[in-house]
């Protein structure tokens, strides 16, 4: 495989876990915060991640390429709101996006066929992962601060598998 796009790859695996990580801190902020639907929807986000990740170790390891992992920065813990939360959560998702496109990009430089096609699956799913945030934050706009709007939200979201 070529290095450009092996090192790349390497990296994504540490960027797969630190979102992994970063939505284990927002769902420790809402179970502070006593948003439990909230809290549990982040936690099954952060299992998501985890298999983002080990999507690309395996893929690596398929590859013959041996995986090296990175160091992960520690996530933020505190918010204003709720809705800097998922705003948040959908910028940090851009990123994802912006990062898988890259590598997609320089992987069709070099014509490797097997990871454009590896990858595919992740560009839909980062069409549904910046969906599912911004869905959210328009919900949160009907919400406009009722608390009666919040509790609902938080049971709809709490039922997320
Ligand atoms: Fe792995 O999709 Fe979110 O970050």
């Amino acid at each position: 495989m070529d290095n450009k796009v092996s090192s790349l790859l390497n990296d994504q695996v540490t960027k797969e876990f630190d979102s992994a990580y970063v939505y284990l801190a927002m769902a420790a902020y809402f179970e502070s915060k006593g948003l439990s639907g909230m809290a549990s929807w982040m936690q099954v986000q952060y299992g998501e991640e985890m298999k983002h990740g080990m999507k690309f170790f395996g893929y690596l390891n398929a590859r013959g390429i041996k995986v090296s992992l990175g160091a992960l920065p520690k996530p933020v813990a505190d918010f204003g709101s709720v809705r800097e939360v998922f705003e948040k959560s959908l910028a940090h998702e851009k990123l994802i996006t912006a990062s898988i496109n890259k590598i997609y990009e320089t992987a069709m430089e070099v014509n490797d066929h097997a990871t454009t096609t590896f990858l595919q699956w992740f560009i839909s799913e980062q069409v549904e992962e910046e969906k599912t945030a911004k869905d959210i934050l328009v919900k949160l706009d009907q919400i406009n601060d009722s608390s009666m709007g919040l509790i609902f939200l938080d049971k709809e979201l709490g039922s997320r598998k």
